[in-house]
């Protein structure tokens, strides 16, 4: 175990990636002995009951209900952000002034114009910064990273990816954060268009043009009132968008994220067409990836399974003999080791530039590409990724 002081970490909001989180945070250290503790300090909510009751779950040592008052205080080093997405902007930006390391979900802000602001902040600013696109930290991901780095493939041709949902299909399910503008953004896209856009700019570059659908199929829902069936609420963010894009370096990128497609509650998936060959990686068969080469020899020709468990793969060090999974919380742990390796180092005064990657200007990148989605959707035209004035 690492001599190092604790690191205490404020989170802010408590749900569902509360949870993911805090259990990153519980366990980062288990796997990665080498890194600093972390301490889970603070959790913050405005619910006072459900925040205690979540503080006493994950593990926190105190509640408390307004983050103002608590992204500056001295003993807090880590502030992590889980809220809904209209509230990233304010306390990213406050808590990088106070000189914080800040963590924040996808997608960075709520729209452009607030990603351009973030971003600027967080380029100043002293602490470390990351965004959650915690889908990069599959070992099988790494790895096809590794290899297009490596030029396995060779020229790439075509990425398609998908990310597919359907918890939101039936017109019953009530209104929510995510299904308002105001609050999320945009619907599908930012949700999780933004995490196979952070995939297909990971593994095969930047996009250059885009051309866009995008369709809200269920356009008034329940507000969740007591006694009264009658109250909806205006949808006003898509619940499916779909895009073709151009990348720089000449390949072209399918794109579809929707909560509509029945039957796949967590369908995020790619394939990737190389002249030397293909990848496919799909989260719900995550520790697999499916290579072809071309160069294999004719009476073996076709995908291949690589089950990444070996400990020649990317992150498996830390966990288990091969053949011995790991799963989505993984994904989180991984994210989070190369968080706080990145603070060891910058706090060493080691590699002094370097911000770990994904990191706020790659949440603004992904926010430019999903700004001209949108414009695209609007104008029925292709349109520029660095197209727009801001
Ligand atoms: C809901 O659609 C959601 O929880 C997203 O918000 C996450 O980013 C995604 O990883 C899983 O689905």
């Amino acid at each position: 175990m690492s001599e190092g002081k604790a690191l205490r970490v404020a989170m802010i909001g408590y749900q569902f990636m509360g949870k993911a989180h805090s259990h990153a945070f519980r366990d980062v250290s288990f796997y990665f002995p080498n890194l600093r503790p972390v301490t889970l300090q603070v959790l913050v909510g405005r619910q006072e009951e459900r925040v205690r009751q979540a503080a006493a779950r994950y593990g926190f040592a105190e509640v408390a209900s307004d983050w103002r008052e608590i992204v500056e205080r001295d003993d807090i080093d880590i502030v992590d952000i889980v809220t809904p997405n209209h509230l990233h902007r304010e306390i990213a930006i406050a808590a990088l002034r106070a000189g914080k390391h800040v963590l924040c979900e996808k997608p960075l802000a709520l729209s452009l114009e607030e990603a351009v602001e973030m971003e600027m902040e967080a380029k100043k600013a002293l602490g470390i910064n990351m965004i959650c696109h915690n889908y990069r930290f599959a070992p099988a991901v790494q790895l096809a990273k590794q290899w297009l780095q490596e030029g396995r493939l060779g020229k790439i041709y075509h990425i398609r990816a998908q990310y597919l949902q359907d918890w939101m299909i039936s017109p019953d399910h009530p209104m929510e954060w995510r299904l308002q503008k105001q609050l999320a953004g945009s619907g599908a896209l930012g949700d999780i268009g933004s995490h196979i856009i952070d995939l297909a700019r990971f593994l095969v570059g930047e996009i250059d043009d885009v051309t866009a659908v995008m369709k809200t199929f269920i356009q008034e829902r329940p507000f969740m009132v007591e006694n009264e069936q009658d109250v909806t609420g205006k949808v006003d963010v898509d619940d499916a968008a779909a895009f073709l894009a151009k990348f720089l370096d000449g390949a072209l990128g399918v794109f579809e994220a929707t909560r509509f497609a029945t039957g796949n509650r967590n369908g995020n998936r790619f394939e990737i067409n190389g002249e030397k060959g293909s990848l496919r990686w799909d989260l719900e068969d995550m520790n697999r990836l499916y290579a072809y080469f071309v160069d294999d020899p004719a009476d073996c020709q076709g995908f291949r399974q690589i089950q990444c468990t070996e400990s020649v793969h990317p992150y498996l060090q830390a966990y288990w003999p091969p053949g011995h999974i790991i799963g989505y919380e993984h994904t989180f742990i991984n994210l989070f080791a190369t968080f706080l390796m990145a603070i060891e180092r910058r706090e060493q005064g080691i590699d002094y530039r370097n911000l770990p990657s994904p990191n706020f200007t790659d949440g603004l990148y992904n926010q430019r590409v999903m700004a001209a989605v949108e414009r695209s959707a609007e104008n029925g035209k292709w349109e520029k990724v660095m197209g727009s004035a801001i």
